[in-house]
C-alpha cells in the first residue's frame, strides 16, 4: 500500500528565489463564478539565479487561459494542480523579461476564505500565508517584493467600491454598466500583503497631520448600516499612529490608510498595506452591543495592524520559519502601547497580568504538548497551523526580554539600528538580534537560543538567609523539558527582575542574569530574613519552581510592591489549595478582605486578584489530569470565597456602580469589571436570594458590559431569570450578528450547574439553530470552539460524548475551512495529560479523525503530530 507522508517544509532548505519580480500590473474583472486575471510581471534574476533555470509558479484551484512572454504567446510551460513552469525563457533568463498570464477563479465557490472570496455579496482578499496563488499564478513568498499596479473592474451597481492597495490613480466608466479603479503602491512588498475589496460599503473618514506636517486620509469601510459604530476604532488608529511617532519615530508612509470589515474572517485581522481587512469582531463597537473587552481588543488589534505597517510590511520576513520577526514584535508593541493608553501605572500592571494569564492559560500548554515549537520553527507541514501563541504571546515575550535586558533607551537604538538597516529588506530573527545587539554593543550569542529551542523553562530556587552575617544566598537552576525533536536544551539566558522584600524596605530591585544551569548570587547587608520577590513583572516566560510557605506567600500578597507579583502570590496560593483540594482557610480570606477594601488600589486589579487560575493552566501543573476533580474544587473553592466574603462583595456591587451617561475609559470599565465580579459571587454565593438583582440590571443596562455580565451570571449559576433573559437578549439584538455570537458562546460555555450538565445537548440544539451558520468562523466558533475549547468540565465527559461531538465538529468543517477546522483540532493536544477514562477516549477520538481520508494538511499535520510517539 501507498501511503502518502505528508511533506514538511525545513527552515535550513531555504534557498533565495531564482527569479524575482520587479513591477507587477494586475488586471481584475470581478465576477462572484468568473472572475478574470490578468497579470503583467518584469521578471528579473534572483539570487539563487543560473541562466536557462525555468520559472516556478505557483497556482491553486485556479483555470489557466493564457500565458505570453516579452509579448509573444509562449508554449513551453507544464501545469499541475499547484504550478506552472515556465522554459525557454528569453536569453536563458539573464535579462529582465515580461510574463503576461491570464487565469481565472472562483470567489463565490471559495469557503476557505484564503484568496478572493464574497461574504455578504462583497468581495476581500485574503493572502497571508499563501493566498495569493488562488488569485494568480505567482512568486507567492515574501521574499519576492514587487511594486503593484492593480485595476479593479465590476459592475457598478453591484461594486460601487473598488479598493486595492495604495495611492487611487484614476476610476472610470467603462460599457455595459462596468466601472474601475486603478491603484498603485509605490512600496515593493510581498504578495501576502496584497488586498482588494469591492462591493457596497460605506466609510468615515477623517484627515490627520503627522509629525512631519504631512496631510493623511483615514478611512474604515464597513456595511452603511455599521456606520454607526466605527468612531471607537477610528479613535483607536489615531492613536496608534501618534503613538508610533513618539515611541518608536515611525511615520506613517502612505497617503490614505484604510480599514475595511468583513463578518466572514478567519482570524482577527490583516495588516495588507495600505488596506488593512479586519473581522468586523475588531472594528465595530458601540456601548449597547459591545463590552468593555470588546473595546479594548478593538483598541490592540488595530494598533497591532497599523504597527505592521514598519514591523512587517517596510521590513518583512524572509520566509515562513520568520514569522515572529514581525508578529512577536507587533504584539510586544501593540501590548506598549495598550499599556500606555490605561494612562497610570496600575493600569500598566492589570495590563501585564492579562497579557501573562493569556500565556499562561494558551501557551504554556502549546509549549508541552505535541505541537510544541520554538518561536522561530525549524519545521512544518502546513503554515497556516503556526500562527500560534507561541510564535505570537511567547515571541512578544522574547522581544520584551530584550527590553528588559537592554533598557527602554537601548532597545530603541535596537529598533532605530533595525529599520537603518532593514529598510524594504526580506530579512530574519537573527538580523533583529543582531540589530539589538550591535546598537547597544552586548553579546547576545546565548539569548538566540530563545528563537531555537520550544518549551518552558523551569527555574528551580532555593535560599538560604545567614542571619549572623546579614546575607541572603540565592541559587537558581535552570531546565527545559524535551519537546517534540528537541530532546536536550542548552541553558537559557534569563532576565529576572528581583528584589528582596524586608519591613525595613531596604533592598533595591536588581535585573538578575542567569545563564549558567546553576547560579548563585549572594546579598549583603540583609538585616532580616526577607521574602523573595522573583521574576517581577513576569521578566521572563518561565515556570517558577518555588516552595514558597504559604506565609511568606500571603506577605507577598499584601506587601509586594510589585503589582505582578502580588498579584502572582494571590495566585499560587490559589492554585496549591485547588489542588489540594482545600478550601480558602480564614488567614487567606482575611488577605482577600483588605485586598477588596484597600481604597489605594485599582477595582480592575482587585477584580484579576480574586478571579482564580484557569481549569487549563491548573492542568499543566498536574502530572494526571482529572478534569471534573479540578473543576469540582475550583468551583467549591470560588463558592467558599463568595460566601465568606459576600458582604463585601454586596458593598463592592453597590460601590462601583457608574452612574451618569456611559464612559469607555480605564477607570470606568475597570470598575464594572469588578462590580461584575461582585454581581458573579453573589449568584455563586446564593443565587436565590440575589437573582433578581441580576435581572434587574440585565434590564436597566445602558451597555452590553454590564447587560452581558448580568446575563452570564445568570446562566452560569443556573439563576431563576436566566431562560428567559437569554430569550430576551435573542430578540433585542436579533439582527446584530456579533451580539448574536455572544448569545451562542455563552450557551455552549455553560458548565455544569450543581452536578448537572446539558450543555452538549443544548449545544447540539444551537448548531441546528435557524441563525447557525457552520460556513461563517465567528459563528461557527461561538458554538463548536466555545464549547470544545472553553468549556472544560462540560467538554471532559467520562463517557467521551464531548469528544464524539469534537470528531463530528472536525470532520465536518474540514472540507469548508480547513484553517478554522485546524483550530478546532487542536482541542486535543493534551490528551497524554489526561488520566482515564478521558485520555484513552481522546486517543481514539484523535484516530478517529486521523483515519479520514481526505483530511485537508491543516487537520493532518494537528492529528498525526498530536498521535506521534
Ligand atoms: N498577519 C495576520 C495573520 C494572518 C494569518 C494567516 N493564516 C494578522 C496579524 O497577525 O496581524
Ligand atoms: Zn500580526
Amino acid at each position: 500500500m501507498k501511503t502518502d507522508l505528508p511533506q514538511s517544509f525545513r527552515r535550513l532548505e531555504y534557498r533565495p528565489p531564482v527569479y524575482t519580480f520587479d513591477q507587477v500590473d494586475l488586471d481584475i474583472a470581478l465576477d462572484p463564478s468568473r472572475t478574470i486575471v490578468k497579470s503583467r510581471i518584469e521578471v528579473l534574476p534572483g539570487k539563487s539565479f543560473e541562466p536557462g533555470a525555468p520559472l516556478v509558479l505557483v497556482g491553486q484551484e485556479l483555470e489557466f487561459v493564457s500565458l505570453r512572454i516579452n509579448g509573444q504567446a509562449h508554449r513551453h510551460f507544464e501545469l499541475t494542480p499547484e504550478s506552472l513552469t515556465i522554459h525557454s525563457l528569453p536569453n536563458e533568463g539573464k535579462d529582465k523579461f515580461i510574463v503576461e498570464i491570464i487565469s481565472i477563479c472562483v470567489p463565490n465557490k471559495n469557503t476557505s476564505l484564503m484568496g478572493l472570496y464574497v461574504s455578504n455579496g462583497n468581495f476581500f482578499t485574503q493572502c497571508e500565508a499563501e493566498g495569493f496563488r488562488k488569485i494568480t499564478y505567482f512568486l507567492d513568498r515574501p521574499d519576492v517584493m514587487a511594486r503593484y499596479r492593480v485595476t479593479l473592474q465590476a459592475r457598478e451597481e453591484e461594486c460601487p467600491v473598488l479598493l486595492s492597495n495604495g495611492n487611487l490613480l484614476k476610476q472610470e466608466k467603462l460599457p455595459n454598466g462596468w466601472h474601475s479603479a486603478t491603484w498603485e503602491d509605490p512600496f515593493p512588498k510581498p504578495s501576502y500583503l496584497f488586498a482588494l475589496v469591492a462591493g457596497k460599503l460605506a466609510c468615515v473618514e477623517e484627515t490627520i497631520t503627522t509629525s512631519s506636517g504631512a496631510k493623511k486620509l483615514l478611512q474604515i469601510w464597513v456595511e452603511p448600516h455599521d456606520l454607526n459604530k466605527t468612531r471607537h476604532a477610528m479613535d483607536s488608529l489615531i492613536a496608534s499612529i501618534h503613538w508610533d511617532e513618539k515611541r518608536f519615530g515611525l511615520e506613517l508612509d502612505l497617503e490614505r490608510f484604510m480599514i475595511v470589515a468583513v463578518s466572514d474572517f478567519n482570524m482577527g485581522a490583516m495588516e495588507n498595506k495600505g488596506l488593512n481587512i479586519f473581522n468586523t469582531k475588531f472594528v465595530l463597537a458601540q456601548a449597547e452591543t459591545a463590552t468593555d473587552a470588546d473595546f479594548a481588543n478593538i483598541e490592540s488589534v488595530v494598533a497591532h495592524e497599523y504597527f505592521h505597517n514598519w514591523t512587517g510590511n517596510r521590513v518583512t520576513c524572509q520566509d515562513w520559519f520568520q514569522l515572529s520577526l514581525k508578529e512577536g514584535l507587533t504584539v510586544f508593541r501593540d501590548q506598549e502601547f495598550s499599556a500606555d493608553q490605561m494612562g497610570s501605572e496600575s493600569g500598566r500592571a492589570v495590563k501585564r497580568i492579562e497579557d501573562v494569564r493569556l500565556l499562561r492559560q494558551l501557551q504554556f500548554p502549546e509549549d508541552a504538548g505535541p505541537m510544541a515549537h520554538p518561536i522561530r520553527p525549524d519545521e512544518y507541514q502546513e503554515i497556516n497551523n503556526f500562527y500560534t501563541v507561541t510564535v505570537y504571546e511567547k515571541g512578544s515575550e522574547v522581544v520584551r526580554m530584550y527590553q528588559t535586558l537592554l533598557g527602554r533607551e537601548g532597545f530603541r537604538k535596537g529598533m532605530d539600528l533595525y529599520f537603518q538597516r532593514h529598510d524594504g529588506q526580506a530579512v530574519t530573527c537573527d538580523d533583529f538580534l543582531a540589530a539589538m545587539a550591535d546598537a547597544n554593543n552586548k553579546d547576545l550569542s546565548q539569548f538566540q537560543r530563545w528563537y531555537s529551542q520550544a518549551g518552558t523553562p523551569r527555574v528551580k530556587v532555593e535560599e538560604v538567609y545567614d542571619p549572623a552575617n546579614g546575607q541572603y544566598h540565592l541559587t537558581l537552576t535552570q531546565s527545559c523539558a524535551s519537546t517534540p525533536g528537541q530532546k536536550d536544551k542548552e541553558p537559557f539566558h534569563i532576565p529576572l527582575k528581583t528584589r528582596l522584600l524586608t519591613a525595613k524596605n531596604d533592598q533595591p530591585e536588581q535585573l538578575l542574569e542567569l545563564t549558567q544551569p546553576t547560579q548563585s548570587w549572594t546579598f549583603q547587608n540583609v538585616t532580616e530574613r526577607p521574602v523573595l520577590s522573583i521574576n517581577r513583572n513576569f521578566s521572563a516566560p518561565i515556570q517558577l519552581e518555588f516552595e514558597q510557605s504559604e506565609a511568606d506567600l500571603l506577605t507577598q500578597f499584601s506587601v509586594d510592591d510589585d503589582p505582578f507579583n502580588r498579584w502572582e502570590a494571590g495566585q499560587r496560593i490559589a492554585m496549591q489549595m485547588i489542588l489540594g483540594d482545600r478550601l480558602p482557610d480564614a488567614q487567606l480570606i482575611n488577605s482577600y478582605r483588605s485586598l477588596l477594601l484597600d481604597p489605594n488600589l485599582d477595582p480592575a486589579f482587585k477584580e484579576l486578584a480574586l478571579t482564580l487560575p484557569a481549569e487549563t493552566y491548573l492542568y499543566e501543573q498536574c502530572s494526571s489530569v482529572d478534569p471534573q476533580k479540578i473543576f469540582m474544587s475550583r468551583r467549591a473553592f470560588r463558592k467558599e470565597l463568595a460566601k465568606q466574603l459576600q458582604l463585601e462583595w454586596a458593598a463592592l456591587y453597590q460601590q462601583n456602580q457608574t452612574p451618569g451617561p456611559f464612559k469607555s475609559d480605564a477607570q470606568s470599565s475597570g470598575k464594572r469589571s469588578l462590580k461584575n465580579l461582585a454581581l458573579s459571587m453573589l449568584l455563586e454565593a446564593d443565587p436565590k436570594i440575589w437573582a433578581p438583582m441580576a435581572v434587574n440590571q440585565y434590564q436597566v443596562a445602558d451597555n452590553m458590559t454590564d447587560r452581558y455580565a448580568a446575563l452570564a451570571a445568570l446562566v452560569i449559576h443556573g439563576a431563576k431569570g436566566a431562560e428567559e433573559c437569554l430569550r430576551d437578549f435573542f430578540s433585542r439584538f436579533a439582527n446584530d450578528a456579533l451580539v448574536i455570537d455572544k448569545w451562542f458562546a455563552l450557551q455552549s460555555s455553560r458548565p455544569p450547574v450543581d452536578g448537572k450538565d446539558s450543555t452538549l445537548l443544548e449545544v447540539k440544539r444551537l448548531r441546528e439553530h435557524p441563525a447557525f451558520k457552520l460556513n461563517n468562523p465567528n459563528r461557527a466558533r461561538s458554538v463548536i470552539h466555545a464549547f470544545c475549547a472553553n468549556n472544560p468540565a462540560s467538554f471532559h465527559q467520562p463517557d467521551g460524548s464531548g469528544y464524539a461531538f469534537w470528531v463530528e465538529s472536525v470532520l465536518a468543517l474540514d472540507p469548508i475551512n480547513p484553517q478554522v477546522a485546524a483550530r478546532l483540532a487542536r482541542a486535543l493536544d493534551r490528551w497524554r495529560l489526561f488520566a482515564q477514562p478521558y485520555q484513552g477516549q481522546m486517543k481514539a477520538a484523535l484516530e478517529q479523525v486521523a483515519a479520514c481520508q481526505t483530511l485537508s494538511p491543516d487537520v493532518r499535520e494537528v492529528v498525526g503530530k498530536a498521535l506521534a510517539d
